[in-house]
């Protein structure tokens, strides 16, 4: 008989539910709004906020190795604000193994999940709560907080996806997410081109 064992130990991380921390907090991302130079439309209104340069998101990345047979796994905490009248967001991505799907379990606040393909199909989905959203392979994904409080949520994915920011640095998504009328509204993007590629 064959004796079967892995070099991996199974292990397990604790989320703080007030914090929204992962303990332990694991790869810390820190996006400050200077990590984000003109991703935002209203350039006027990101330059008069650099001063401040607020933290926009934080990502606590449990570290397994990045292979096929590992699940990537994190929490990010969107924190609540605008730059002019688009909220302030996630910088969104690709996976760089385009065919690598995504879950995103929302834990606290509320935001959007905004979709989209290299082709420029568009659609985004609402995050509350108990929301479990699956990010279908091929679709880039970013997040937006339409709320007051912190929006944080987990999301898992194949180990080797990576991440792919390439274009969406520089012209970001087809649509935008901005506050009009006291409301979440989807707008186009006048820098996306979808003629790029
Ligand atoms: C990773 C997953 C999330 C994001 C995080 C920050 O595949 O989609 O963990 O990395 O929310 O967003 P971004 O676009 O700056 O990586
Ligand atoms: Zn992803």
């Amino acid at each position: 008989m064959t004796e079967l064992t892995s070099k991996f130990k199974s292990f397990s991380t604790m989320f703080n539910f007030e914090t929204g921390e992962l303990d332990p907090k694991g790869r810390v991302v820190t996006r400050k709004l200077s990590h984000m130079n003109k991703m935002y439309l209203d350039q006027d209104a990101a330059d008069a906020l650099l001063e401040e340069n607020p933290l926009i998101y934080e990502v606590f990345n449990v570290e397994v190795p990045e292979t096929i047979a590992h699940i990537q796994h994190c929490v990010t905490i969107l924190y609540p604000g605008k730059v002019g009248d688009e909220y302030f967001m996630t910088k969104g991505h690709y996976h760089e193994v385009l065919d690598r799907a995504e879950i995103y379990f929302c834990l606290k606040g509320k935001g959007q999940l905004i979709l989209q393909t290299q082709d420029g199909e568009f659609d985004y989905i609402e995050m509350i709560p108990g929301s479990v959203a699956y990010v279908a392979p091929e679709w880039a994904h970013r997040t937006v907080n339409t709320g007051n409080e912190p929006f944080v949520f987990f999301a898992a994915y194949p180990g080797d996806a990576g991440h792919d920011y390439g274009g969406i640095e520089t012209e970001g998504f087809v649509k935008l997410s901005i506050e009009k009328d006291g409301e979440p509204t989807i707008v186009n993007n006048p820098r996306y081109n979808r003629d790029r590629k």
